[in-house]
């Protein structure tokens, strides 16, 4: 186990590794993680700033997902991470959902098995100006991936995004009450407990710009909220029953784990 001081120069260390390999394989996402195969390894404390002072926030049906985005005119500041496997600042750009036809809706699998769904929280590196700067770069991203899983009690958070697959696409609606983010995180106690890894944003055209970090502990919803997912309008104005990528090779690349 490296250092936490060393740790930064071995994860793009194995970064550099994968660029080489980009000639063998491209480095998409999701894959499958085997916690057994994933390299141990002490990073600096994952943190997350302003997840706990309230945001206003914008519910949209893109006719993909169901998508949170910060409001930043009504917000005083953007939440941001810093840690972890990152370099400097990622600021929060929005949350979304990815589900399927039945209880294995997620994208990325652990030790073989899929969780319910999958909610994705989008962070840009702050040194590119804008999101369309920031997917033309290694360094462009970070996505926090929480995993859900099947509970018998609704979950009283997702209560007003699911409001959000009763809007027709391409429309929008603000949050009725401005909210902190950290109510979408598993307990603070398990935020340190994550796999990260290189690869791409998980829809066409897969930019290669995504750094991963995929929580292990993960929250739970319960199947009637799932359903409720399933009947989002999608582009087609057929309800979007699933909306999980397949996994892609692993290629060359090495996954972390922080615990
Ligand atoms: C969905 O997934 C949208 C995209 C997102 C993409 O198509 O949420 O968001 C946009 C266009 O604002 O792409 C850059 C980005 O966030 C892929 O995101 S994902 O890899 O986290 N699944
Ligand atoms: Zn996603």
């Amino acid at each position: 186990i490296a250092s936490s001081s060393e740790m930064p120069v071995l994860f793009h260390a194995a970064l550099a590794d994968g660029a080489m390999a980009a000639a063998e394989g491209r480095n998409l996402s999701p894959i499958e993680i085997i916690s057994q195969n994933a390299v141990r390894t002490k990073f600096p404390e994952l943190k997350f700033w302003g997840y706990d002072s309230n945001v206003t926030l914008v519910l949209h049906n893109d006719g993909h997902s169901v998508k949170l985005s910060v409001d930043g005119e009504k917000s005083n500041s953007v939440p941001y991470i810093t840690g972890g496997s990152l370099d400097g600042r990622y600021k929060f750009l929005q949350l979304h959902f990815h589900w399927g036809c039945d209880a294995e809706g997620s994208e990325h699998t652990v030790d073989g098995a899929k969780f319910a769904a999958e909610m994705h929280i989008v962070h840009q590196n702050q040194v590119f100006d804008s999101l369309q700067e920031a997917k033309n770069h290694r360094n462009g991203l970070a996505v926090v991936a929480v995993m859900l899983k099947v509970q018998e009690t609704e979950n009283a958070i997702l209560r007003p995004v699911l409001q959000g697959c009763h809007l027709f696409k391409g429309h929008s609606k603000d949050l009725p009450v401005p909210s902190p983010l950290e109510l979408f995180l598993p307990d603070p106690e398990t935020l340190n407990c994550f796999f990260t890894y290189f690869g791409s944003l998980t829809t066409p055209p897969y930019n290669e710009v995504v750094t991963w970090i995929i929580l292990k502990e993960p929250v739970g919803i319960s199947l009637k909220q799932l359903e409720t997912f399933r009947t989002l309008q999608g582009v087609d104005g057929q309800a979007v029953l699933q909306n999980c990528s397949s996994s892609k090779n692993l290629n060359n690349r090495e996954v972390f784990s922080s615990f």
